[in-house]
Formats: structure tokens, sequence, C-alpha cells
């Protein structure tokens, strides 16, 4: 039986990249930091399976990790910790880079040391691209699914040969763990690969993402109307808040706050998690450690994903109920990410199953659900 070490196991990618292990017959070793509440709400599926089992430990104490590696050598370590939230980066620059750069390192430090035969997998990002892409008239939907007729995408995209060009503290901490493999699997023959994915979601994703802070706020907001029995057509809108006329009182149920957002222009890929693991799996069944990007070929805007989740809730013009709050500006923006996954297509036959309009179906029937469930 193969074992796997999994770090920021309790997160989104670290649930489902359990769940897929184990059903393909792994010993599984989820690492968790210490918390003084219980965080293990995604791990439900896997919890009491006889091969799944918890330890406590910290990615950016050197010491924690050496003993982690030299106790468990594990077959495969995926390196999924991180503090993986941009806009947080910018606030604790510092903590971002311990975690996500020194955590990889003590990792890689350790696998030489202790375990060479360890297979290490590295959670690296699209954002490491920052400003950058590639520019070419490139019909890429076209040589991805080898379907036509098909959408031609505008010709800027990011691979495996676009410069890197972070632009925040959270992708410049990626960019040296990115780097720091690729040295170590060439000086020290350490088996390491890097996945470079593009934005994946899901039902499981962050509340604070904007994908999941849409969906979430779509729930509590149907939730409110069906709680009133309350038609659109009755509602009233203020600068911040969205009123049921006449019944403005105390009872502050009679209002429901808007949707406050940041930047609505910028451009992401996004795929769901569910794929996505699938890929990270994909790249240590290899015989040769390499890089690869994993992205569906397709951008949108965050008011396309507005468009297309306020429509399932029979919402057309959505301006009425959210806020653009410089709050939630970055002080340096990616506006734009469309991945071109034709390596992983080609040598580890990856393609994403999950298109956009079922992504956001899914976040939104579920975030309605969970909204009804805990009324
Ligand atoms: P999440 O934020 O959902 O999960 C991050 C995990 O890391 C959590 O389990 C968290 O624990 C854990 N963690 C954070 N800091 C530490 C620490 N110091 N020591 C140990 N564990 C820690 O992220 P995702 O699942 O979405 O992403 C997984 C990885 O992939 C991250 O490295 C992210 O940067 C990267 N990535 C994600 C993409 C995406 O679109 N989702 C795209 C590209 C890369 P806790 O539960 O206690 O907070
Ligand atoms: P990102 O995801 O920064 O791409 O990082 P996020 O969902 O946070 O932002 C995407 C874009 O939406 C804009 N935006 C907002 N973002 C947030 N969080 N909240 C808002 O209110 C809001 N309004 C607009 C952002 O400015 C940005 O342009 C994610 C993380 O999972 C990283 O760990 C991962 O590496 C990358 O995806 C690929």
């Amino acid at each position: 039986m193969k074992s796997a070490l999994i770090t920021g196991v309790t997160g989104q990618d670290g649930s489902y990249l359990a769940e897929l292990l184990l059903q393909k017959d792994y010993k599984v070793i989820g690492l968790k930091r210490r918390t003084s509440t219980d965080n293990l709400g995604r791990l439900s599926k896997c919890i009491n399976h006889p091969n799944f089992s918890i330890i406590e430990g910290e990615v950016a104490d050197s010491g924690c990790v050496y003993k982690l590696i030299d106790k468990y050598k594990p077959d495969e370590v995926y390196n999924l910790a991180a503090q993986s939230h941009v806009g947080t980066s910018f606030e604790q620059p510092d903590f971002t880079f311990q975690v996500n750069a020194l955590g990889p390192l003590h990792f890689l430090e350790a696998i030489k040391r202790f375990s060479p035969h360890t297979k290490f997998y590295q959670a690296s990002t699209s954002e490491m691209f920052g400003k950058n892409y590639t520019e070419k008239s490139y019909d890429v939907y076209d040589e991805m699914y080898d379907t036509a007729p098909h959408k031609v995408v505008e010709g800027k995209y990011q691979d495996e040969d676009t410069v890197l060009m972070p632009q925040s503290p959270y992708s410049v901490a990626k960019t040296a763990a990115h780097h720091l493999v690729r040295i170590y699997r060439e000086a020290y023959g350490v088996f390491g690969c890097c996945g470079i994915l593009f934005n994946h979601e899901s039902e499981r994703r962050g509340e604070h993402f904007v994908t999941r802070k849409i969906t979430k706020w779509i729930g509590e907001f149907m939730a409110w109307t069906y709680r009133h029995n309350i038609q659109y057509s009755e509602l009233v809108f203020d600068e911040d808040e969205i009123y049921i006329p006449g019944r403005i009182s105390k009872d502050q149920d009679f209002q429901f706050p808007k949707l406050r957002l940041g930047n609505l222009e910028a451009r992401r890929d996004w795929g769901h998690a569910q794929d996505y693991v699938v890929a990270m799996y994909s790249m240590l069944q290899k015989e040769e450690p390499d890089d690869y990007v994993i992205a569906t070929g397709k951008a949108y805007s965050i008011k396309e994903f507005l468009n297309e989740s306020f429509s399932l809730i029979d919402i057309w013009d959505w301006n009425s109920y959210i806020v653009v709050d410089p709050e939630f500006y970055r002080p340096a923006e990616v506006e734009y990410l469309l991945g071109l996954p034709l390596k992983a297509r080609k040598n580890l036959s990856w393609v994403p199953k999950i298109e956009f309009e079922e992504l956001v179906r899914i976040m939104v029937d579920h975030d309605i659900d969970l909204a009804q469930k805990l009324e």
C-alpha cells in the first residue's frame, strides 16, 4: 500500500485529494496545524476511513517537518498548505512568506536528507504569472478539445513557457518555492513536480474568495426572501441595503446588506477543484518529474461570474444588489489569467470535466441549500 502525506488537508483541495487517494487505496496522512476549534468539516468523507489519519504540524517549523518526514518516509508528499489568500498577503507578507516559501523548502530539504525516495508535489499557482501573458493568435479551444465549432479565445494566455512576473507577496513566495523545487530536482535528484494551477473553486471553497463570496451571498439572500415571502419586484434599494418596503422598522431582519466586492473587471480561468486534484496525482505517477499548467483554457470576468450566478436566481441586472467597495481592491492586481494546459493534456491525458456554467450552478445550488438548512 502506498502512503501519502497531504499538508493543508483541511482546505478545499486537501479534502478532495484525500478522498481521491483513499479511493486509490493509499494510506493517507493528513497534516493540520493546531487550532483551538475544530476545522475538519471538509473531511467528513475521510475522517472515519481506516486508511486515513490526521497529525498535527506546522510547515513553517523546519524541525517539525524534518521529524515528520524522517518518521513517516511517505511515498508521496502533496504540499498544499499555504496562506492562500492573495489580498491577505499584502497585510501579512512576512507570515505569508514563511508558510508559502519556507514551508516547501523545509520539505525539500527533509526529503533530501531523510527520505530521498519520496515524491513531492508543490502547489504552484497562476498568480506567479502576475501581469504577464504570452500573446499570439492561437486557437486554444480547438487544440485542447479537438472539437468544432469552437470559440476562438483572445490569443492571450499563460503556459509553462510564459515568463513569471508575480504581483503580490503571496505569489512572490510561491515563485520562490517553484524555483526551489526545480533546483532540488536538478541539484539533488529530488522527484519534485509543480502544478501551476489556475483558479479552481467548488462548494468547499473558502468563503473569502470571490466566487464563494458571491454564491454564499446569493444563498443567504434567497433564504431571506423565502423567509419573508417577498417578490424581487417589491424590494427597494438604498446605498448599502436592500429593504422590504412598508416593513422598515426596528427589526433588522427587514433589511439585507448588499454584496460588497472589489475589482469586477479582473478575468480568471475557473475550473472545479475535483478535476484539479486528479492532475496533482497524475503528475507524481509519471516516470520523470516536471511542471504543468492546469487550467480550462477559458477566462471570465467577475462581472460574467455575477451574470451567470444571478441569472440562476432570475436576476438579470445585479447592479442594484452589489456595492463596489475600494476596501476589496488590491494594492497590485492581476487582471488577466487564462491557462493553456496542452502539456497536461498531452503528457497526463488530463482534461477538465466541469465547465464554467456547471461550476457556477453547483456552487449556487449548494449555497442555496446550505442557507435553507441553517434557517
Ligand atoms: P485553502 O486555503 O482552502 O487551504 C489551505 C490549507 O493550508 C488549509 O488546510 C490551512 O489550514 C493550511 N495551512 C495554512 N497555513 C498553514 C501552516 N502554517 N501550517 C500547516 N497548514 C497550514 O487553499 P486551497 O485548498 O484552495 O489551495 C491549496 C493550495 O493550492 C494552496 O497552497 C494554494 O495556495 C494553492 N493554489 C490554490 C488554487 C485555487 O484556486 N484554489 C490555485 C493555485 C494554487 P487551516 O484550515 O488551519 O487554515
Ligand atoms: P485569486 O482569487 O486572488 O485569483 O487567488 P480571489 O477569488 O481572491 O480573487 C479573484 C479576483 O476577484 C477580484 N475580487 C475579489 N476577490 C476577493 N477575494 N473578494 C472580493 O470581494 C473581490 N472582488 C473582486 C480580485 O481582486 C481578483 O482579481 C486564488 C487563490 O486560491 C490563490 O491561492 C490561488 O493561487 C489563485 O487563486 C490561483
